[in-house]
């Protein structure tokens, strides 16, 4: 048996096509289905519907073989203890920071806030500037509208989020797409059936180039 971790929102979406092409169409509706694991129709692969960034670590520890999460969340999990054999090129987006329309410089010493502590640790760091990061876990483009930080780093997509709350994207940290990651020792253990499953996503990915 294979177990697959997926996450119910836009990597859902995304992910379903390429899974189809391998055969594999959950047999519940997981927009209806209250289930959170789901039999497909390859009785050797199921698939469990866990929140995005869970799926790392449900991967770590063996519990799901393989899963599909967004190169954001692996970065802030560490990817280590992961293979990561696929760039599945779905869910795409861009890790940008953003600050208010009207602020020209960026201050010597910023306040950033973010869920994506670890990178834009590394970010600012990285370019020599001092950053005092504050965690937070959504609605990240409020922050500098009530004077809790200069700067955040979050997800750009189309940018109406930023624009429908005063602000602009200003510098890029990272192209993000949604990656396939596979638990070493499952790798290693279900060697044959994993290969076969990478194989399946290369070719749909191939034919989408
Ligand atoms: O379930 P939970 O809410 O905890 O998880 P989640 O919010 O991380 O799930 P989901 O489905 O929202 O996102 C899963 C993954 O999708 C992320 O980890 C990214 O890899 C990828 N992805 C792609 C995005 C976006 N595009 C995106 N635009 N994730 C979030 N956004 C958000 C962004 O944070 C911002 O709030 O959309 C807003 C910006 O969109 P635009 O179009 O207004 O620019
Ligand atoms: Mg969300």
């Amino acid at each position: 048996m294979l177990t697959i971790a997926v996450s119910k929102g836009r990597i859902f979406e995304d992910c379903m096509p390429l899974l189809e092409e391998a055969g594999i169409f959950p047999i519940d509706d997981p927009k209806t289905s209250r289930k959170l694991i789901l039999d497909t129709t390859r009785s050797d692969v199921q698939l469990i519907i866990i929140r995005a960034t869970d799926v790392p670590t449900f991967v770590e520890y063996g519990a799901a073989d393989l899963g599909i999460a967004g190169k954001d969340v692996l970065l802030e999990h560490g990817a280590e203890s992961l293979y990561e054999p696929l760039d599945l090129k779905i869910a795409c987006c861009r890790l940008m920071t953003a600050t208010p329309k009207d602020l020209f410089e960026i201050p010597k010493r910023v306040r950033v806030a973010t869920k994506y502590v670890k990178t834009a640790q590394q970010y600012f760091a990285s370019r020599g500037i001092q950053a005092e990061i504050i965690k937070l876990y959504g609605s990240m483009e409020l922050a500098p509208l009530v004077g809790l930080a200069d700067c955040i780093v979050d997800l750009v997509d189309t940018g109406n989020t930023l624009k429908a709350n005063g602000l602009e994207p200003r510098d890029l940290i990272m192209n993000i797409s949604s990656r396939l990651v596979v638990n070493k020792a499952a790798m290693k253990m279900k060697h044959a059936e994993i290969q076969a499953l990478i194989e399946q996503f290369k070719l749909t990915l191939a034919k989408r180039a």
